[in-house]
């Protein structure tokens, strides 16, 4: 297996101008919780762009993918629907209004769902895989697969990159892309291991009435097309509960980066003797793997899944450095929580130095955190030259899209405000500006025809 330095590009999808909360999710609590709550899709923009700007300071390769286009007229026509915008929405927005909220889900913010990666360096082949996910579990989700294709494709457009069809979309192939693949890796560059989570074998399974969002025959197929070294590739089981308390990704119980990782007693079935093989193996192979797993009496399951601790985001500034914890500002703001990432910090022998909270409420409150929000992409040095420059991220893209989204973002959204014609033409002037600032011409439909 070739051994090749990888740095993590964090690619956060800009949140699009339609976020709002419709409690589509079954399974994420946050979600069906805030159903029907009046969004601000300027501060939900401006929060995440600040994460961004975040772990660029902080020494992180940061990206940004643009949003999607909704509301998504091309399926409401595809569902029967006919005539100029303003009566496709309107006769939407009367005769079906659950069909025009799901359209206009800015859902595709959550990259972490956007796709599965693997590095160049566990890929036989010596290239970066991707598979984009077909989300098949949400009706809402499963709409942005083929648009997250494109964008994938129009950045990573060189012959290291192989982009590969998504799964077939039925439950027995269910996939949710990165949020389910802890992607480790050893210290000074050894080769890491792909571990893949899923909630159930075949799919279709539910768990307290949740659905399990991941299928195993998904993982494997994708362990597949990758070409991963079975060898360095391992299959790990949600634990049916963890699934039924609310952890719909397994990122909601888990988060790793490098050889590290932090998850809950309740993540997985195969604990902990799967991970003490694990250690041994990246021991046998020169490299320590720092795994802590926190009991549920030291913060039980239903507090962990509220605060979102384990959807914390872990940026190494550099190869083998003492990593930067990014935490949803609610673990700071639950006495439980507080005290635990304290006691991470202190600790000498956890690899974090630094704790950092961050306000995402507004994507908070539909289940998405730090980790949500970003896609990791592992790069080597002439991987990322041939990635499309434009949408790295630097101090003068910040300043441009700041100012992107104050001019052309709203501060509030109801649904009602979803069937507006005007919200539609300002939503097309916008991205087709974005597709200028990002340099990518000729990305919407719209600006196809
Ligand atoms: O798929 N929420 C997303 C949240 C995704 C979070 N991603 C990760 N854990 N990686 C989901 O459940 C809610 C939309 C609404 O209800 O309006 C939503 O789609």
């Amino acid at each position: 297996m070739p051994h090749v330095a990888c740095r993590i590009l964090n690619l956060d999808g800009i949140v699009g101008l339609s976020h709002h909360y419709a409690g589509l999710s079954q399974g994420n609590l946050a979600s069906t919780r805030h159903g029907g709550r009046r969004s601000n899709p300027r501060a939900a923009a401006l929060q995440g762009l600040e994460k961004m700007a975040l772990v660029h300071d902080l020494g992180g390769l940061q990206g940004v993918l643009p949003p999607h286009q909704t509301p998504r007229l091309d399926v409401l026509r595809q569902l029967g629907f006919s005539g100029t915008p303003e009566h496709v929405l309107a006769a939407c927005a009367r005769t079906a209004p659950q069909l025009l909220r799901q359209v206009s889900s800015a859902s595709a913010m959550w990259t972490a769902n956007a796709a599965t990666v693997s590095s160049s360096a566990l890929c036989q082949d010596g290239r970066v895989h991707i598979t984009p996910a077909n989300l098949s579990t949400h009706f809402h989700r499963a709409l942005e697969t083929p648009f997250t294709s494109r964008v994938l494709q129009r950045i990573f457009p060189s012959s290291h990159f192989i982009h590969h069809p998504a799964l077939p979309a039925t439950p027995e192939y269910a996939d949710e892309g990165a949020a389910n693949h802890c992607s480790l890796q050893g210290m000074h560059g050894l080769p890491g291991f792909s571990i893949f989570v899923y909630g159930d074998a075949a799919g279709s399974a539910h768990h307290g009435g949740f659905p399990a969002r991941q299928s195993l025959k998904a993982s494997q197929a994708i362990a597949r097309q990758h070409g991963l070294d079975p060898e360095h590739t391992i299959f790990l089981q949600q634990r049916p509960e963890a699934i039924a308390a609310g952890a719909f990704h397994n990122d909601v119980v888990a988060t790793s980066e490098g050889h590290f990782c932090l998850h809950h007693q309740q993540a997985f079935i195969e604990a902990p003797e799967v991970w003490e093989r694990i250690k041994e193996r990246f021991e046998g192979q020169g490299s320590p793997l720092c795994v802590v797993s926190v009991s549920s009496t030291r913060l039980p399951l239903d507090t962990a899944i509220q605060s979102y601790l384990f959807n914390s985001q872990l940026i190494a500034p550099a190869a083998d450095a003492a990593l930067k914890m990014i935490v949803p500002s609610d673990c700071v703001e639950e006495p439980l929580t507080r005290a635990y990432v304290q006691e991470l910090q202190d600790d000498p022998t956890i690899p974090i130095d630094q704790i950092i909270p961050v306000d995402l409420h507004q994507s908070m409150r539909n289940g998405g955190g730090p980790a949500c929000l970003r896609l990791r992409v592992p790069l080597s040095a002439e991987e990322l030259a041939t990635t499309h420059q434009g949408i790295l991220f630097t101090p003068a893209l910040h300043q441009a899209l700041r100012n992107w989204i104050e001019r052309h973002y709203r501060e509030q959204l109801d649904a009602a405000d979803l069937a507006d014609p005007a919200l539609y033409t300002e939503i097309c002037t916008a991205l087709d500006e974005l597709t200028q600032i990002l340099q990518l011409p000729c990305l919407y439909d719209f600006q196809r025809t």
